[in-house]
């Protein structure tokens, strides 16, 4: 053994350089099969209801107490492993609530195949909104056919009340064509998981059955906080920055 070797040995833990170069060309040739889907899902609601927690939750694993008003829109990207042959990043569009940017919904609309509407179980009012939100959302954007994206409800911030949820929630639902509702936290971790997948899976099945473009260029165009791309070895969440003042 040379002397370079042994280092390289030591440093990895007994694996050589070539024997990690040999495992990580497999890993990626093992991936190669894969098709790889891109599904923009848009979360929306007013102000200060959780949506960046809800994401943040989802992406990271992380909750902070802390409010920062999101300025424009936000989004992160996170990607789940599907089944054997798919691959389905998850490009998550945190809309600011605040009514200054309401404007610019349409552009950030464009191309979503799924929305969650979050309302916050602690300001009645901000249920009252999301008939509001529902009609921006489905005036500024549709599926092939003029179909409607998939759309869930969350009522957030389940950890402090659930005495305040609307007694016409499930009617709400049906005359206003949302597939589920959920009572979740972001703080404690609850359904945020079984929200997004029943999302996912609806926006899967009408991919398969629609057809309808993915989207690559709107997102992929966007620069990290730092000006540019993401690094080699991102991890499997992303977070990017788009729009702010
Ligand atoms: N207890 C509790 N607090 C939450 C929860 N989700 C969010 N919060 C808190 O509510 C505040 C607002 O949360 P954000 O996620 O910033 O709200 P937002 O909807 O993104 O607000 P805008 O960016 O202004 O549209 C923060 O202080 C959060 O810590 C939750 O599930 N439980
Ligand atoms: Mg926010």
């Amino acid at each position: 053994m040379t002397a370079s070797e042994s280092v390289s040995k030591a440093r990895n833990g007994g694996l050589s350089r070539e024997r990690l170069i040999n495992l990580s060309d497999r890993l990626r040739v093992a991936n190669l099969h894969k098709k790889e889907l891109n599904f923009k899902l848009v979360v929306i609601g007013d102000f200060g209801v959780g949506k960046t927690s809800i994401i943040n939750r989802y992406t990271d694993g992380e909750f902070s107490s802390s409010y920062k008003v999101t300025i424009g829109a936000d989004f992160a990207v996170k990607t789940l492993e599907w089944d054997e042959e798919t691959r389905i990043n998850l490009h998550l569009w945190d809309i600011a609530g605040h009514e200054r940017f309401g404007a610019l919904t349409g552009i950030f609309y464009r191309h979503s195949v799924g929305a969650a509407l979050v309302f916050d179980l602690t300001r009645p009012e901000t249920f009252k909104s999301i008939k509001k939100w529902l009609i921006d959302l489905r005036k500024k954007v549709s599926l092939p056919g003029g179909l409607a994206i998939p759309t869930i409800l969350l009522a957030n911030k389940g950890d402090i009340t659930t005495e305040t949820i609307p007694a016409d929630i499930n009617d709400f639902c049906l005359e206003n064509n949302i597939m589920a509702w959920f009572i979740t936290s972001a703080k404690n971790n609850i359904q945020i998981d079984e929200a997004m997948l029943k999302l996912t899976n609806n926006a899967l099945r009408n991919h398969h059955s629609l057809q309808f473009p993915l989207i690559t260029d709107d997102v992929i165009k966007l620069a990290t906080e730092n000006g540019h791309g993401p690094p080699n070895g991102e991890p499997n969440t992303r977070r990017f920055y788009c729009c702010g003042t």
